[in-house]
């Protein structure tokens, strides 16, 4: 397979984990997940980590994967090669599982002493792709199969930190984000 067309086929299968963070970050606000429980001397996950967020995230998440799938045989058409179509349990992996990740991610951010906001490097790029990934194999494993051959994985892991550093310094730039990560 070339490398382009593994590239475009990492990226459009990401899209629905890709975007969950960022309509989070422009919905964040409200309730905290953890309703400002502490275990320890620390919050659960802190304040960045809201229903409303979640939720949000989610469905945005959701909402492209069947957009994209509406898109599919057309782009398909247009590419020369096939990009998938989500089933909605891959759809549900990919969403559920970044705004899980993430979750996750803060969870370790607080046992580790980091304040809201401080940066994780490695885990604050990754956190969704580590949860994501085996819950769309979990949910669907037929479809995360045929997509999710291992050169497409080796391009998600690549692909992904760079477009969430680039991603997170547009928003800091544009002042929907505290911290340029
Ligand atoms: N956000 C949210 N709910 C989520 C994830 C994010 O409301 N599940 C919103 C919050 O307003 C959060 C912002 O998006 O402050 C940025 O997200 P993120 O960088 O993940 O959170 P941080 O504020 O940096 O908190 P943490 O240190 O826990 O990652
Ligand atoms: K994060
Ligand atoms: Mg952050």
């Amino acid at each position: 397979m070339a490398i382009i067309e593994t590239i475009a086929i990492a990226f459009w299968a990401m899209l629905p984990a890709y975007v969950p963070n960022n309509a989070a970050v422009l919905a964040g606000g409200g309730q905290p997940i953890d309703g400002g429980r502490t275990w320890g001397e620390k919050r659960v996950l802190g304040d960045g980590k809201t229903w409303r967020g979640t939720a949000v995230g989610v469905a945005a998440g959701l909402a492209l994967a069947a957009v994209l799938t509406a898109l599919e045989p057309t782009v398909s058409d247009a590419l020369g090669f096939a990009v998938p179509g989500f089933t909605p349990l891959a759809a549900l992996g990919l969403a559920g599982g970044a705004m899980l990740g993430d979750i996750l991610a803060s969870f370790l951010k607080r046992r580790t002493g980091r304040q809201r906001g401080a940066m994780f490097p490695g885990l604050d790029q990754l956190d969704f792709v580590v949860v994501s990934l085996p819950l769309v194999g979990l949910l669907d494993f037929e479809w995360f199969r045929e997509w999710f051959s291992l050169e497409v994985i080796l391009v998600v892991v690549v692909l992904t930190p760079i477009l969430h550093v680039t991603t997170n310094m547009i928003a800091y730039k544009l002042g929907l984000k505290n911290e340029p990560w």
